[in-house]
């Protein structure tokens, strides 16, 4: 064979052998999704819904039998010509049906305005709504009875999302979880962003404690729109490693007993059963890797419910996949930091999460 002929083959099968790498690294990727789909978190009903509505700041379903009311805060001097990134969060303002006034509730409001006001200050805009609008933080018949309770009318849709796209009086084993039902409001709030000329829905970074730290890494992977995700004390479900010993941390057990309505029913089936689940969250993280998709993980020192030391060691494993890509993980395509003390979501967390945004978002 002539040398030009051999190099024309080489190549050749050299670009064939790429396409097949790339394709099956394609094809691994999409069998870990569903994977994590059908055991945890389960399937959204559908994407971007035909029915949705934007009025205002307000996002409709159903015809607008569900409204979820966005809070905006902008930086100063943003305009059209000079958009800004954004942090995209969910809160609990109505945390419990509209108990405003109960000190949780106000807690979260002084320190979501905190945030707001520190990261406006940073040169970013901040969008957050009330998930409880989206779908209730508790499970459908509980939340009924308690607004009955409280002598409270009914709302047309008092069941939220799930009420309007189904999923939970017809649950089967993989129908979305409120975690993922959440997660999927998170994009909806995204396509709402890509209409606001004065924000740059190419920068946008989700984010979440605790709860919401789960919901922002289910938001990160299922939506490759989001630049940069953020996952603060999210623990069990979230970034903590199940397979790890750690015995003061939360457990499946606990999880799906004390909050069965996060996961999707077939999570059911990993109770006790920890340490031999398939796999583990560092692979759920990993599947946000992208050359240009970066993930920040932070927990706190007195945070062992949440399990710091599983949380880092998710956040390095995840960091493989970006190196899988020939990219550099820890400290580059992924952050780490620990805070002293418990279990929060501080300005001082934020303002560490902004110094690796800067230079990345
Ligand atoms: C806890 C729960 C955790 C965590 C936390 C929160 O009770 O066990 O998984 O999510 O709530 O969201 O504040």
């Amino acid at each position: 064979m002539k040398r030009r002929e051999f190099m024309t083959l080489f190549a050749a099968s050299a670009v064939c052998c790429g396409i097949r790498t790339a394709e099956s690294a394609e094809t691994k990727k999409e069998e870990l999704l569903k994977w994590f789909l059908d055991n945890e978190y389960g399937y959204a009903p559908t994407g971007r819904p035909d029915d949705m509505k934007f009025e205002g700041n307000s996002i409709l379903f159903g015809g607008g039998k569900v409204k979820v009311n966005l809070t905006v805060a902008l930086p100063k001097g943003v305009s059209a010509e000079k958009p800004c990134p954004v942090l995209l969060m969910g809160d609990f303002r109505t945390w419990n049906n509209g108990m405003r006034e109960d000190e949780k509730s106000l807690k979260q409001q002084r320190n979501q305005n905190e945030i707001d006001a520190y990261a406006t200050s940073r040169g970013y805009a901040v969008v957050h709504y009330d998930l409880n609008e989206a779908a209730p933080d508790q499970p459908r018949r509980m939340m009924i009875a308690d607004l009955k309770a409280k002598g409270k009318e009914l709302p047309p849709c008092p069941y939220g999302l799930f009420e309007v796209y189904g999923g939970e009086t017809d649950r089967t084993a993989t129908s979305w979880g409120t975690i993922r039902a959440w997660a999927w409001c998170h994009s909806r709030v995204l396509d709402w962003i890509e209409t606001q000329p004065v924000l740059d829905a190419k920068r946008v970074a989700v984010l979440g404690h605790s709860r919401l730290g789960k919901t922002a890494l289910c938001a990160g992977v299922t939506d490759t729109r989001f630049k940069v995700v953020y996952s603060n004390a999210s623990g069990c479900g979230g970034a903590k490693l199940n397979r790890m010993d750690l015995p003061r941390s939360e457990h499946i057990h606990q999880i799906t007993r004390n909050f069965p309505y996060w996961f999707c029913q077939n999570f059911n089936q990993w109770a006790n059963r920890d340490g031999e689940i398939t796999h583990d969250q560092d692979e759920w993280m990993g599947l946000i890797a992208s050359p240009t998709r970066y993930l920040y993980v932070a927990s706190g020192t007195e945070d062992q419910w949440a399990g710091p030391t599983g949380e880092k060691a998710a956040a390095e494993g995840a960091a493989k996949a970006w190196e899988a890509l020939g990219l550099k993980g820890m400290g580059d395509h992924v952050g780490y930091h620990c805070h002293e003390g418990p279990h929060s979501l501080t300005v001082e967390d934020i303002k560490l999460f902004l110094d690796f945004c800067d230079k990345r978002l």
